[in-house]
């Protein structure tokens, strides 16, 4: 196929993707799989490599990579949505639903944010009832592959009703919160929340 076809392609669908009400305001589409990280990409070493819950939780808890992988799993396909402007439709991932993980060490009420932290410090934040959407899930496989290290290997989180900076690559551990805690990003200039529907791209910076 040309890259004339690519593109004509590519613009039909968006056109679509518009009247389906499928991409969100200000989005392009992409058939691509953009890379974006601030820092490197952490060394993953399966024996060393662990997840841990802490906070609100009846239970502190820590999973090695062996442990992990034999929790239960669902798939999932959906749209993801990233603030710099791309969206891409129908990305499969398989990992574990936010929902049955928590039952593994127990959610307590006192528990209002729900922030994740990601080797190298990145971090980021959501209200717990953005992460008890029913396709929230802790991801290590795409396309049926295990998660690529550009996409955040071994595990990160998907939220994808939310900008996708809100799924954390290289995950290894959430914490359970009474308190908001804005992440990396929020920190820097972008909103809260992050709801690609009412596109909420930018925040106000501290300060200002
Ligand atoms: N740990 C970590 N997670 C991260 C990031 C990052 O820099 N570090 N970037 C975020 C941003 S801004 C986006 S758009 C997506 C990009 O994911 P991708 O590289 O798989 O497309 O990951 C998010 N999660
Ligand atoms: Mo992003």
């Amino acid at each position: 196929m040309s890259l004339f076809d690519d593109l004509l392609k590519r613009r039909q669908r968006e056109e679509e993707g518009k009247s389906e009400n499928r991409l969100p305001a200000g989005q392009s589409l992409t058939n691509k799989f953009p890379v974006l990280t601030y820092g490197p990409n952490p060394k993953f070493d399966p024996a060393t490599w662990d997840l841990r819950v802490f906070g609100e939780v009846e239970k502190e808890m820590s999973w090695s990579w062996a442990e992990f992988i034999a929790l239960p799993t669902a798939t999932i396909t959906c749209d993801i949505h990233c603030v710099t402007r791309w969206s891409k439709f129908d990305t499969a991932w398989e990992g574990v639903l936010f929902r049955d993980f928590i039952k593994l060490f127990g959610m307590k009420d006192t528990t209002k944010f729900v922030i994740a932290h990601c080797d190298y410090g990145y971090t980021t934040n959501l209200p717990v009832e953005a992460m008890m959407e029913d396709d929230v899930m802790l991801t290590y496989k795409y396309d049926g592959k295990l998660l690529e290290p550009d996409h955040g290997a071994p595990v990160r989180t998907l939220v994808p009703k939310r900008y996708f900076w809100k799924s954390a690559k290289f995950l290894r551990a959430l914490e359970f919160s009474a308190v908001d805690k804005p992440g990396f990003w929020e920190r820097n200039g972008y909103h809260n929340d992050g709801d690609p529907w009412k596109e909420e791209r930018y925040g106000r910076r501290w300060g200002f």
